[in-house]
């Protein structure tokens, strides 16, 4: 970390200067990524109680950072796309005239850094050295913000070695403010490839380069380049004949992907083998083999940390036991961090995330349910060897899930693209604590990319339309749910490691093999088509996890018309009469076309 006199790019150098001028910091730093500046970062940041040190000898490296308690998760309603005209951000996205948007921001961002230091952190998102790389500038007034980008993203010299002398940067313009959420805008101007974003130090709010340039802004490239953007996990899986598969899967937040992405096979099932690609975020591209390619952006995992356990998920468990920054979890008396759904029982007495004294019998959970763990890709385990191949890994099935209890069978196939893009499209899942407001409503989530898609999503099926087009070789579709409940709102999947039992399925499939009846929504597996070696599982379970009950989805449908109405005439056709096509078939899964004949006979 250096005096802003390092910093030899001119444009750089140029917009510093201009926010600079605006919020009149005290100081400014240039980060350059290296080991001394982390410890300067983290001297500081205890030094102002930024962050809090964790028992170093059992977690070396590890802190907790407690957020304002009214920052604890992304405000969707508070996030913004800035568009010259209002149709192109779409009714999926907050709209706001860009010299309005800029009119608003100027006075929170005058004076806001007086008093504080700046730090300027050049970041790649992607492999070094690939084609597919993007470069931002972050400047932000959070010490805490800039250790996280330092694990999230490759910062310092990779950086400006792909920049070069280039002037293509991502402007990502953050402030703290006050933290106060009547002063908290993020806001996103793909016209100019910038984004501002002020009063909130708290994940997707505060990373600029993960929610808001890696999806929204890259969604908006994505388009004009003929590529994807997507919040999905990249899974690769070796079956036992040592064949490598690859998977990528798109998960609304909170609802599986890290957990997949390191998933660990059953002991019933030898021989497979996991490597992790990425959790959160995929760029993809199709090759000029006609195969679809994914690259992870990210350099590191934020991901959340209630349910994360030596049983649900060893590989992060293990993870996270060093160089992780915690942010509000629990802290135990021997300066250990603890949560919801952690191995070890609660403990008698720890400090709640916000700091206050929490014993077993507090009504108030001790972690927040959004609380995260930030870690660098290289601790993962299971991390994959193509982690950094410049040119992606070949996707051989795209899945999509969702958190619901009821309806949605634990994994059916589309019948082709246009289908797959269809049953997308339509995902919709119960919310969760990544974002602010009620948890467990039912919300349309297409492509997991409702809060992340950075223009009119009329537009972007259409894309995904387009993109299949160019692939000679499409990865199939998947939809699937590991969260179905019974009458008593039990998981009737045991989820997690068993998920490949799933997942082998749809590798059978995409083979060939693997036994599956047409239904009116698509292949739905036999009862013994998913290997239940060494489950406990009942037939009765397993047909429950399994039906497609018609009358239920008279109700979908209409749900579905809904969307197709919201998006208007930009709601692509194709998609429109996948929807009539499903009605059609629905409609005479009620009513039989036998039962139909009989009537009409009599
Ligand atoms: P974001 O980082 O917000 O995008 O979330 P994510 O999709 O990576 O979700 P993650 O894997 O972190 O899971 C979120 C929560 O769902 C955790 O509490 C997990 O324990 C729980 N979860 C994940 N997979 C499963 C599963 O297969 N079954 C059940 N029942 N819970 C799961
Ligand atoms: C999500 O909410 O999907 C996340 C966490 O992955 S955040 O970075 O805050 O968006
Ligand atoms: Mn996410």
């Amino acid at each position: 970390m250096t005096d802003k006199g390092a910093l030899k790019h001119a444009g750089i150098r140029k917009w510093v200067d201009e926010v600079a001028a605006m919020t009149r910091p005290d100081r400014i730093l240039f980060c350059d990524g290296s080991d001394a500046e982390r410890d300067e970062l983290i001297a500081d940041s205890l030094a102002t109680g930024e962050l809090i040190e964790l028992n170093q000898q059992k977690m070396p490296g590890c802190y907790l950072h407690r957020s304002a308690p009214h920052d604890v998760a992304r405000t969707e309603h508070l996030t913004y796309v800035c568009t010259a005209a209002k149709d192109d951000a779409g009714p999926n996205n907050n709209w706001m005239a860009p010299a309005d948007a800029v009119a608003r921001l100027t006075p929170l961002f005058s004076g806001a850094m007086q008093g504080r230091t700046m730090y300027v952190v050049p970041f790649l998102m992607g492999p070094p050295g690939s084609r597919f790389s993007k470069v931002g500038v972050e400047i932000t007034d959070s010490k805490y913000v800039v250790l996280s980008m330092r694990i999230m993203t490759r910062v310092g010299q990779p950086a400006l070695d792909h920049l070069g002398a280039s002037d293509d940067f991502t402007r990502c313009l953050h402030s703290l403010g006050d933290l106060s959420p009547d002063r908290r805008f993020i806001m996103h101007f793909p016209e100019t490839n910038t984004v501002w974003s002020i009063g909130s130090g708290y994940g997707g709010n505060a990373l600029l380069g993960k929610k808001c340039m890696a999806l929204r802004l890259a969604s908006w490239l994505a388009k004009k380049e003929g590529w994807l953007a997507e919040h999905m996990l990249i899974l690769g899986l070796e079956d036992p004949q040592k064949r490598m598969h690859y998977i990528a899967g798109a998960f609304p937040s909170a609802c599986g992907k890290t957990n997949m992405a390191m998933l660990v096979p059953p002991k019933a099932l030898p021989g497979w083998k996991t490597t992790t690609v990425g959790d959160d975020i995929a760029w993809l591209r199709p090759g000029s083999d006609g195969r679809l390619y994914a690259v992870n952006p990210e350099a590191g995992f934020f991901g959340v940390v209630p349910g994360t356990s030596r049983r649900t998920n060893p590989t992060a468990f293990d993870m996270i036991q060093r160089n992780t920054l915690f942010t509000n979890v629990a802290l135990r008396p021997d300066g250990t961090p603890w949560w919801e759904g952690h191995d070890d029982p609660a403990p008698a007495q720890a400090l709640d995330w916000q700091g206050r004294p929490w014993t077993p019998a507090s009504t108030e959970k001790a972690a927040h349910p959004n609380s995260r763990f930030t870690t660098p890709a290289t601790q993962c385990a299971t991390l994959s060897p193509e982690f950094e191949n410049p040119e992606g890994v070949p996707i051989d099935a795209i899945i999509f899930g969702a958190r619901r209890q009821r309806r949605i069978p634990l994994v059916f196939e589309g019948r082709n693209w246009q289908h797959g893009t269809f049953l997308g499209a339509t995902l919709s899942s119960e919310t969760t604590a990544a974002a602010t407001g009620k948890v467990g409503v039912l919300r349309r989530d297409p492509m997991a990319m409702w809060p992340f898609c950075g223009y009119n999503m009329g537009d972007y099926f259409q894309h995904w339309l387009d993109v299949g087009a160019k692939l000679a070789r499409p990865p199939k579709i998947f939809r699937v749910n590991w969260f179905r409940t019974n009458e008593s709102g039990r998981f009737l999947w045991p989820g997690f490691g068993d998920n490949l039992r799933v997942l082998k399925w749809i590798l059978d499939r995409c083979e060939g093999r693997g036994i599956g009846v047409e239904t009116a929504i698509g292949a739905v597996p036999t009862t013994d088509a998913i290997d239940r070696t060494g489950l406990n599982l009942t037939d009765a379970d397993m047909a429950e996890l399994l039906k497609v009950d018609p009358a239920e989805w008279v109700e979908a449908i209409a749900g579905q018309e809904e969307l197709m109405q919201m998006f208007g005439a930009r709601m692509p056709k194709p998609l429109r009469t996948e929807h009539e096509e499903l009605a059609r078939r629905i409609n005479s899964a009620i009513t039989p076309p036998d039962l139909v004949g009989r009537d009409s006979g009599t």
